[in-house]
């Protein structure tokens, strides 16, 4: 249970001027401020259009007011939701006035966290929340989606049920039986842990891929001058973000786009073209196209069909995946290439290869690892439980067996924040945004 009396309040919409804004206020005299401002007799779960005013009766707006009794609220507590006029200065009355009365300005994520507090959210889901809010694709907002219909919770419920069962075993025994004798479950229980390794090192292995829905790739495009990376860029990003011309050098400063490849969050970097220069200005940009290649996901070498010899001389990239891509395919009809890909960047041919090879790189085999929004701490939450459970050994004595058995059901119980995980908590919350 969420342990604090405040009532809390925040600007629920984004600050700026729009249609509406929406008010919203969380906690025991949530509906007492809404009445103070709204006048009594408010029905639950109706839309009711009131004069919202100041404490001292003059009439800040007029909206909707709608009342959600807790504990069936998003938070589990009273909530009130006051829709005004979407003006910055007058919201921000609205806002004032409540805190007048006595509401404290939550905190970033302050509603879903007491959600969570209150048992209504799992804290994947919580964590969801973030993600669909902050979703930057239509398919990262659908697994983000699918996180907070609980879908963590679902995969690894199987593996938690597993757990209790095994340490119910060996606990009964050391409680009943010899424990100077040898464990007579211990055997059994050392089989059924190995099971549970592969499974719990299987499901990370295919959810690993998922986290770039939400942390998204950047892909770095360098090459010799006027090979046609600036093009590409454009072709890919479907605008003109770069200048084009037919003079080398035309690029000479880091140039980004964002896009999406089949759902994935994609930055393309453009950069200068690399040669020995002597030029000032051009060599810093080259020197940034080094650093831009050196601080991506993915580089893609841009080559010249028509001129196989203009090639950059690459930076050491180590960990970095190079893909080579051989631009003006129509200048050079029928050609094939046996190191990388065929495209151009005029005609758009080869294109939609190049963006599966994106996708591979991104460890998105088809279908792969996409049913819902994965965080790092997942990954690593599923690694602890991993390795627990991977010190067991038959031949230990029960109580060793025993605990790696707790310790394993601890880290997945952090999973979806059931015990005591306070300093988690605030790390994750902070990620939000007021209002939410
Ligand atoms: N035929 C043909 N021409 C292309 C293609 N892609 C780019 N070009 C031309 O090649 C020239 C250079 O293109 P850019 O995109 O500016 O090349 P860049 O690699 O960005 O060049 P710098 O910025 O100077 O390093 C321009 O005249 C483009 O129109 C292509 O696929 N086919
Ligand atoms: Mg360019």
């Amino acid at each position: 249970m969420n342990a604090d009396p405040d009532t809390i309040v925040a600007l629920a919409t984004p600050s700026g001027v729009g249609g509406i804004g929406v008010i919203r206020l969380s906690g025991p005299q949530a509906v007492a401020l809404a009445e103070a401002i709204a006048g009594g007799g408010i029905r639950s779960r109706r839309a009711t259009h009131r004069r919202l005013r100041a404490t001292d009766g003059t009439v800040i707006d007029d909206g909707i007011v709608m009342v959600f009794p807790g504990p069936h609220s998003y938070t589990g507590e009273d909530v009130v939701e006051l829709q005004g006029h979407g003006s910055p200065v007058l919201l921000q009355q609205l806002v004032e006035t409540a805190r007048g009365l006595g509401a404290r300005l939550a905190r970033p994520g302050e509603f879903t966290e007491r959600a969570y507090l209150n048992g209504r959210l799992d804290l994947a889901q919580a964590e969801a929340v973030a993600d669909l809010i902050h979703a930057r694709t239509a398919a990262a907002a659908r697994l983000a989606r699918n996180s907070l219909d609980g879908a963590l919770a679902r995969e690894i419920e199987p593996v938690a049920a597993e757990i209790r069962e095994l340490r119910v075993l060996i606990e009964a025994e050391i409680d009943f039986g010899e424990t100077d004798l040898e464990s007579a479950v211990a055997p059994e229980v050392a089989d059924r842990v190995a099971a549970l390794v592969a499974g719990v090192e299987a499901l990370r292995a295919r959810l690993h891929p998922a986290r770039v829905y939400s942390t998204g790739m950047r892909l770095a495009l360098v090459g010799a001058p006027n090979v046609g990376k600036s093009s590409l860029m454009n072709r890919l990003a479907d605008a003109e973000v770069a200048i084009v011309t037919d003079r080398p050098g035309t690029t000479r400063d880091l140039l980004r786009a964002n896009i999406a490849i089949d759902g994935i969050p994609v930055e393309l970097v453009d950069t200068a073209g690399m040669h020995d220069s002597a030029d000032e200005v051009e060599r810093i940009g080259i020197e940034r196209a080094r650093d831009a290649a050196a601080g991506a996901d993915l580089v893609l070498e841009i080559r010249d069909m028509a001129r196989p010899d203009a090639r950059a001389a690459l930076p050491d990239l180590p960990g970095i995946p190079v893909l080579r891509v051989w631009n003006k395919a129509d200048l050079m009809p029928g050609a094939s290439v046996a190191d990388g890909l065929l495209v151009s960047a005029v005609t758009g041919s080869g294109l939609d290869r190049l963006r599966a090879a994106i996708r591979e790189q991104a460890g998105l085999a088809d279908g792969a690892g996409e049913r819902f929004s994965v965080r790092t701490r997942h990954l690593e939450g599923l690694e602890n439980v991993a390795t627990a459970l991977g010190r067991i050994r038959a031949e230990q004595p029960p109580d060793l067996i025993a605990e790696d058995l707790r310790l394993a059901e601890r880290a997945l119980d952090g999973l979806l924040g059931r015990g005591d995980h306070e300093a988690l908590l605030g790390a994750i919350f902070a990620g939000f945004c007021i209002g939410k």
